[in-house]
C-alpha cells in the first residue's frame, strides 16, 4: 500500500517509497504515442492536474517535447525536486559503452540535469535500424551485467536517482539479483484487470522492487478495450465513478504505481482523481477474476523471427513464463 503522501495542486498524491528510500509518485503520466501534444499535455497535467510524475522513453519520439512541457512548469512554479521524470534505455543501445551516452542524450533532449528513474526498456539488445519483424541478426545478445554496472555507475554519479528494469521475467530477474550491486528499484510491467501477471507482481514484491503498472488501461491502437468492459463499466457506475478511475485505482490498491496516457485536457485531469476513495473489496475482487488473461505488449513486432530466432516465438520472449 502507499507509505506518503503530499498534496500538490489541491490534491493529496499518494507515493510509494523505492528501496533506495526514494518516493514515487502513485499515478503518473504516460507519453508513448502523445506526438508533438505530449508538450501540452505534460503542461496540463502539471500545471492544472497536480500530476508530478512523468513516464517517457527516448523511443517514444516525444521527449523534446516533454522536456518543453516539463520547462514550462517549472518556470510556472513547479520544484524540480518534487518531480519525479522517468525515461528508459532503449534497444540498440544495450551495450554497456553505449549506456551512458545514452542516458545524456536523454537529458539533453529532456532539458534536465538527471533522471529520478532510469529503466531498461526491453531486454533484448537490438542491431541499428533494426527491421520490425526482425531480420536476421537483428536481435543479438545483451551483456546484462555489463549494462547494469553502467546503470549503477549513472546512480553513483547522480545523474539518475534510481535504475530499474521493464519487460523482465522472473529466469532474468533472478539473473539480474545475481549480480546486482544497486538493487532494480523499479520494475515496469504491463499490468491492468485483462493481465494481472500475479506471479511477477509477487516476486518484485518479495524482493522489495516496486511494481509501475503500464498500459493500466489496455494500451491503445490494437489494445484491449477496458473502458467498455461489463465489469469495469457496471463497478464505475456503482461508485459513481469514471470507468479510467476505476482501473487506475485497481492498480494502485494493488500496491503498483501506475502511468496512464492521455493527451485528451478533461481525461488527464480525471484520470488523477483516484485519492480519498476506495474500490470495495468485492468490486477489487470482480475486477481480479475478469476472464481472458492476456498481453497486449507481447514484443512479437520487435523482437520475434520465427525462422531465424534466436526468439522464435511470443513465449521465447517471455521465457516461457506465461
Ligand atoms: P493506456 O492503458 O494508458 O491507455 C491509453 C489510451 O486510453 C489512449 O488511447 C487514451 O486516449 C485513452 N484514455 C486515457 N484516459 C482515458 C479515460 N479516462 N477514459 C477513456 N479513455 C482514456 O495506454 P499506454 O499503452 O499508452 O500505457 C500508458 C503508458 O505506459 C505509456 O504511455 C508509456 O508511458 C508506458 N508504457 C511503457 C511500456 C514499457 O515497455 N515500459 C510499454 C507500454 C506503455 P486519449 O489520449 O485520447 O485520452
Ligand atoms: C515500443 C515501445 C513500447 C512502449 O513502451
Amino acid at each position: 500500500m502507499a507509505q506518503a503522501t503530499f498534496t500538490a495542486e489541491d490534491q493529496k498524491i499518494e507515493s510509494f517509497r523505492l528501496l533506495s528510500g526514494h518516493t514515487i509518485p502513485a499515478i503518473g503520466l504516460g507519453t508513448w504515442r502523445s506526438g508533438s501534444q505530449a508538450d501540452n499535455s505534460v503542461k496540463i497535467a502539471l500545471l492544472e492536474g497536480g500530476y508530478r510524475h512523468i513516464d517517457t522513453a527516448w523511443e517514444y519520439g516525444v521527449q523534446e517535447s516533454v522536456g518543453h512541457g516539463v520547462k514550462a512548469a517549472i518556470h510556472a512554479g513547479v520544484e524540480r525536486r518534487d518531480l519525479f521524470i522517468t525515461s528508459k534505455l532503449w534497444c540498440t543501445e544495450l551495450s554497456p559503452e553505449r549506456v551512458r551516452p545514452a542516458l545524456l542524450n536523454t537529458l539533453q533532449q529532456l532539458q534536465l540535469e538527471y533522471l529520478d528513474l532510469y529503466l531498461i526498456h526491453w531486454p533484448f539488445r537490438l542491431a541499428d535500424g533494426a527491421s520490425r519483424p526482425p531480420k536476421p541478426g537483428d536481435v543479438q545478445e545483451m551483456d546484462m551485467e555489463g549494462v547494469w554496472r553502467e546503470m549503477e555507475g549513472l546512480v553513483k554519479d547522480k545523474l539518475v536517482r534510481d535504475i530499474g528494469v521493464c519487460n523482465f521475467t522472473l529466469k532474468k530477474m533472478n539473473k539480474l539479483l545475481g549480480f546486482a550491486e544497486t538493487m532494480p528499484s523499479v520494475c515496469q510491467m504491463e499490468m491492468h484487470p485483462g493481465w494481472r501477471n500475479d506471479k511477477m507482481l509477487e516476486a518484485c514484491k518479495q524482493n522489495g522492487i516496486h511494481v509501475t503498472a503500464y498500459s493500466p488501461l489496455g494500451s491503445q491502437e490494437g489494445g484491449r478495450d477496458l473502458i467498455h468492459d461489463e465489469t469495469v463499466d457496471r463497478i464505475a457506475k456503482k461508485l459513481n465513478k469514471t470507468p479510467g478511475q476505476v482501473l487506475v485505482k485497481w492498480a494502485i490498491q494493488r500496491g503498483t504505481s501506475v502511468v496512464p496516457k492521455s493527451n485528451n485536457p478533461d481525461r488527464i485531469k480525471e484520470n488523477i482523481k483516484v485519492f480519498g476513495w476506495e474500490l470495495p473489496q468485492e468490486d477489487f475482487q470482480a475486477l481480479c477474476n475478469i476472464p481472458d488473461q492476456k498481453r497486449v505488449l507481447h514484443g512479437e513486432q520487435l523482437f520475434v523471427n520465427k525462422n531465424a530466432g534466436p526468439l522464435r516465438s511470443v513465449a521465447d520472449v517471455w521465457d516461457h513464463e506465461d
